[in-house]
Order: C-alpha cells, then sequence, then structure tokens
C-alpha cells in the first residue's frame, strides 16, 4: 500500500487515537512527536503541523492537511480500510460505529473535560471564601459523566465479545478508548457512581491488544501528564 503519512503527537493526547487506527490499519507512518511545554502544545510544533488550531492529534497524508480525531479517523478508514473491517459499511452496525465516534468527543469528553477544566482555573480567591464550591460544582457536573458511563456499561453488556461492536476493534474502540481512560485516570465525575467493571474490562482488552501496545511503543504515548517524556524526546521521525 502506498501511503505518505505523518502523524503530528503531542504527548498525552487525544494523538494516541490515530496511532492506534493506524497500527489496526497496518498503513506505515513517520512520527513527528513533541512534548508538552508549560502542558501546552510548542509554538514551533503546532507552526509546523499546519494545523491552524494548534491542537492534535493532526496528520498530513501527502499534501492533504488533517485534523480533528473524528475526521481524521473517517478519513483514514475511507481511504485505507477497504473490507470495511474497522468502519463497518452495512447498517445498523455503520450507524453504531458513528454513535462512538461522535460520542467520544461531543458526549464523554464534553461532560468530563468540563471537570477537568473547573478544577484548573477554579479561581483561587473563590476556594478562600467558598472552599465547597468547587465541589458542589464537580458532584452537580458528574450526574452527566456518570449517565454516560452508565449508557456505555449497559452497550458492552450487549456486545458479542470483549470490544464495544462485538470481537473486533473497530473505529468504535479506538475513539473511545481515550475519552475513558482520561475520566478514569483523572477521576472526572465518576465518585459515588459506578461500579463499571465491563467498562474496566473493555479498557483493559484494549490496552491489552497488540496494535495499541504498537502505538504506545512507536509513539512513546504517556496517559498521564506527571509522567516524564520518552527519551527520544524532541523532534522524533520513525518510518513505521
Ligand atoms: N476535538 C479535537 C480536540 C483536540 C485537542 O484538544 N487536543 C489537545 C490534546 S488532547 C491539544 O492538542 N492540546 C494542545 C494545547 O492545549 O496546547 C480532536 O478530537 O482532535
Amino acid at each position: 500500500m502506498t501511503a505518505n503519512i505523518t502523524l503530528y503527537f503531542l504527548q498525552t493526547s487525544r494523538a494516541i487515537r490515530t496511532a492506534w487506527l493506524l497500527e489496526e490499519l497496518g498503513v506505515p507512518y513517520n512520527i513527528e512527536f513533541s512534548s508538552r511545554v508549560n502542558m501546552k502544545a510548542p509554538p514551533e510544533f503546532i507552526e509546523r503541523s499546519g494545523n491552524p488550531l494548534g491542537r492534535f492529534p493532526s496528520i498530513k497524508d501527502g499534501d492533504l492537511c488533517l485534523y480533528e480525531s473524528g475526521a481524521i479517523a473517517e478519513y483514514l478508514c475511507e481511504k485505507y480500510d477497504t473490507t470495511h473491517r474497522l468502519y463497518p459499511a452495512q447498517q445498523p452496525l455503520r450507524s453504531r460505529a458513528q454513535i462512538w465516534l461522535h460520542a467520544a468527543e461531543a458526549t464523554f469528553l464534553l461532560h468530563s473535560m468540563a471537570i477537568f477544566y473547573a478544577r484548573g482555573n477554579f479561581p483561587p480567591a473563590l476556594k478562600e471564601t467558598n472552599p465547597d464550591a468547587l465541589a458542589q460544582m464537580v458532584k452537580g457536573m458528574s450526574v452527566n459523566v456518570q449517565r454516560d458511563l452508565d449508557w456505555l456499561e449497559a452497550e458492552l453488556a450487549k456486545s458479542s465479545g470483549p470490544f464495544i461492536l462485538g470481537a473486533q476493534v473497530t473505529i468504535a474502540d479506538t475513539m473511545m478508548e481515550f475519552s475513558i481512560d482520561m475520566i478514569m485516570l483523572y477521576r472526572l465525575g465518576i465518585d459515588g457512581g459506578g461500579p463499571w467493571p465491563r467498562i474496566e474490562a473493555w479498557l483493559q482488552a484494549c490496552h491489552a491488544s497488540d496494535t495499541y501496545k504498537r502505538a504506545v511503543e512507536k509513539t512513546g504515548y504517556s496517559p498521564s501528564f506527571s509522567t516524564p517524556a520518552p527519551p527520544s524526546d524532541g523532534k522524533h521521525a520513525s518510518m513505521l
């Protein structure tokens, strides 16, 4: 297969979705890796990626520059998933895959990142005058997150295999894994909810898959902001 793909991979970001999908597709790709600086993407990395919003993942495929992990996933599957293994062509599976492709950002991360940002941006003065205010806000916002997780738990109960749509990894898993990992790792709205044993088992199945492990190994991905950058930090390109 001919492909000239470069994945701009910001550490601890949704870029792991794209790396995992590319490993599933078996398409060769170059990795341009960057650590975060003060938690952010460095300006020179943004410039190089060609993404005007400065967010990651971002890819180039020949002359095409593409961003938004969901749009990238659809593009890559439409072009390289010729057997429709990762993004089913037939209904109702097509629509089921699309539900998760969009819910990963527009439901799960919308609700959970609200908590992440509230924690990070809560005014210190307010903390002093009303020490319970943040906890009250988070409790209110947690209702949405827990409802989302209950839904995923119920849908996983209907799956015929360890992954969202059955026995095989699909675009649904490659999009949802990052969202759920963030929610669980940073305990974004989960306190007082659950248990979600099927979600835990599904997350383990994702992390145990050879393609996910390869994506992590090749990119040096760390799901946690507190883990140091990999040794090959900086401008790091490898043909895979
Ligand atoms: N909806 C976008 C979100 C992209 C996004 O926000 N990426 C974050 C990392 S997960 C980012 O690049 N942050 C860089 C920064 O804040 O400087 C997508 O799905 O690709």
